[in-house]
């Protein structure tokens, strides 16, 4: 029996903890300048505390030898699909692992459940977006599940951010890559709207290529216009509804795992060499 990982995280619980990173970044001053002071409010950096927790986090997935991959798009670009197709690729071979984050409801999380792996819904309520805290308390969960039954050690994390192009970006969740869905009917001009996406992220997937035929928005010109944003990105062109152009996204997520396992056992012969 699978476990209420499919009973959604609701944000409420995390409250206490979400305030205290905000009351920790916030400081008072005096303006002493004018005959009557003001007290005005310094919001330092409020995502500090996150960055911390995201830091440890990524310390975590270190250890566990986890490929953890944060998925940004608009929503029904197709992210939850893109994890269907991810998964129905990949489980033979690989433990694979889901977060889905949404305002409300279990649907991503069930429809993930259904391909076969494990899946947490966090449900943020009004947030806009997924925070290191809501990872730590999901991870309990996917480590713990209510049957009983002890967890599968994992090879790749996938998270599923809140639908918004904008705030996910700034926030750290410990992951390896951010990664975009970019939905071609869309528009191929969103890498320049919305450039802080592409700049955070490591990988865009254009998704929805078998559209292509019946709109004006051109995959060719949706690359160019996010490599103009950022040169470094690794660009896929699929289709979640075909299959067409999977293969080498599946296997750019295989060598991203091949790499950070090889990149942390060199670290540890090192390690040893120099003890
Ligand atoms: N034509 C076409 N439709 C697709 C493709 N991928 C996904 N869709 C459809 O797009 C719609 C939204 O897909 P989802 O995977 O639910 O999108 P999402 O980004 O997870 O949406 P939210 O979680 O609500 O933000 C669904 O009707 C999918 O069937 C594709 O490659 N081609
Ligand atoms: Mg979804
Ligand atoms: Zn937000």
């Amino acid at each position: 029996m699978r476990a209420n990982r499919n009973r959604p995280i609701a944000i409420d619980t995390l409250w206490p903890g979400v305030l205290y990173s905000f009351v920790k970044s916030i400081s008072t001053q005096w303006n002493t300048k004018d005959a009557m002071a003001v007290k005005i409010l310094v919001l330092k950096d409020v995502t500090e505390a996150n960055s911390i927790l995201a830091g440890a986090l990524r310390n975590t997935f270190a250890r566990d030898d986890v490929l953890v991959l944060d998925v940004i798009a608009s929503p029904g670009a197709g992210k939850t699909t893109l994890l269907e197709r991810t998964i129905e690729g990949l489980r033979a071979e690989l433990s694979l692992g889901v977060i889905e984050g949404d305002p409300a409801t279990s649907l991503d999380a069930e429809r993930v459940a259904a391909a076969g792996v494990p899946a947490v819904q966090i449900n943020t309520g009004g947030g806009c977006h997924l925070e290191a805290r809501m990872i730590q308390a999901a991870l309990e969960q996917l480590a713990a599940p209510d049957d009983g039954a002890s967890a599968r050690p994992l090879d790749v994390l996938i998270i599923e951010n809140v639908g918004n192009l904008l705030c996910p970006t700034g926030w750290d969740l410990g992951e390896d890559a951010k990664v975009v869905v970019a939905s071609l009917p869309e528009g191929d001009d969103k890498p320049l709207k919305y450039p802080m996406a592409f700049t955070s992220a490591q990988a865009v997937v254009i998704n929805k290529i078998d559209l292509e035929p019946y709109i004006p928005s051109k995959a060719a010109r949706l690359r160019e216009n996010a490599l103009k944003i950022n040169p470094d990105l690794a660009v896929f062109e699929l289709s979640c509804l075909t299959g067409q152009g999977l293969d080498a996204w599946l296997n750019w997520i295989r060598a991203r795992l091949i790499a950070k396992r090889r990149a942390a056992s060199g670290k540890a012969a090192d390690g040893s060499a120099h003890a």
